[in-house]
């Protein structure tokens, strides 16, 4: 049979199929063979014995949290408390492109802003959706469960931009804790949290991974710049080109112009650790 590793407990490994959750051991070879079964993880399985015989080919791994096959990620993003930060959304969208994961960037607390307010962020998103990122609402909910379907999709964004809120309104029986109040109490840095993935609707879910920044620093420059997809749009005049300086590099006339986003171009300069001279 083939299913998926949901949740791991110590040596215990619980796999999903058709809807029913088997607790497996591994084959003794594993060990031997250095093969360490993650949660997200494909394999082939005996119901009968209850036992993981093959971990197959991963689409992705993540080393923090330590999870794999992950299709999709929703980019929880506030616009105010906190403030929109496009070098955290470029940060996520980078991270996720490089791992081939499909970013959506999914807005939260437009209701705090007036129109005047929003005004500004509503050319910035249309720039998002204009490089064929999709770009949604947290209001949005019936479009967010169809995002949602036949998928393993994490949550990831900034502490207090609503990913709870938002999960506990696709699936109130989860009774997600939300809000300052709990940030305080629980869940603090030192509390380990058991990565596990949750059933929504007839996809999977990973609640809050906070996908650590130290797993940015070790990419390559290369992968950095492939991860801006709009790039590829404007091809530039010189091979290999960083972007950084030459005079005629089209990616830099193209921010003069105005057609690719100078938040974007800057984020990608502080990325690659390199200012422009
Ligand atoms: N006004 C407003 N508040 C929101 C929205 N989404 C979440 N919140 C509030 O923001 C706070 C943090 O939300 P929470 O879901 O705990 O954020 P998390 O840290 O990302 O899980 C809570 O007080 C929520 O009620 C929204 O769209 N609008
Ligand atoms: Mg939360
Ligand atoms: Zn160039």
């Amino acid at each position: 049979m083939r299913g998926q590793i949901v949740k791991i407990s110590s040596d215990l490994y619980f796999v999903d199929c058709d809807g029913f959750v088997y607790p497996c051991k591994c084959r003794g070879l594993f060990r031997k063979e250095h093969i360490t079964p993650v949660v997200g993880d494909y394999v082939l399985f005996s119901k009968e014995k209850n036992l993981i015989e093959e971990v197959l080919p991963r689409k992705n791994i993540f080393k923090r949290p330590k999870v794999s096959n992950i299709d999709q990620a929703f980019l929880i993003t506030s616009l105010k408390y906190p403030d929109f930060s496009d070098n955290l959304l470029d940060k996520f969208i980078t991270l996720m492109e490089i791992n081939h994961v499909k970013p959506i960037i999914c807005i939260t607390k437009k209701d705090l802003l007036d129109d005047d307010d929003f005004s500004k962020y509503k050319k910035i998103l249309k720039y998002y959706e204009k490089i064929g990122y999709t770009v949604i609402y947290n209001t949005e909910v019936s479009k967010i469960k169809k995002l949602l379907s036949n998928k393993t999709s994490v949550f990831t964004g900034q502490t207090g931009a609503g990913k709870s809120t938002l999960l506990n309104k696709l699936n109130p029986e989860w009774n997600l804790e939300t809000g300052e109040i709990s940030k305080a109490l629980g869940r603090g840095k030192h509390t380990t949290r058991v990565v596990e993935l949750f059933k929504i609707l007839d996809g999977k879910v990973m609640d809050t991974p906070g996908f650590s920044s130290l797993e940015f620093n070790e990419v390559s420059m290369e992968d950095i710049r492939k991860s801006f997809v709009e790039f590829k749009m404007y091809p530039c005049i010189y091979k290999d080109c960083t972007h950084t300086k030459e005079d005629e590099c089209v990616i830099r006339k193209m921010v003069k112009d105005g057609k690719i986003l100078e938040s974007r171009y800057n984020n990608y300069l502080s990325f690659i650790g390199r200012d422009v001279e």
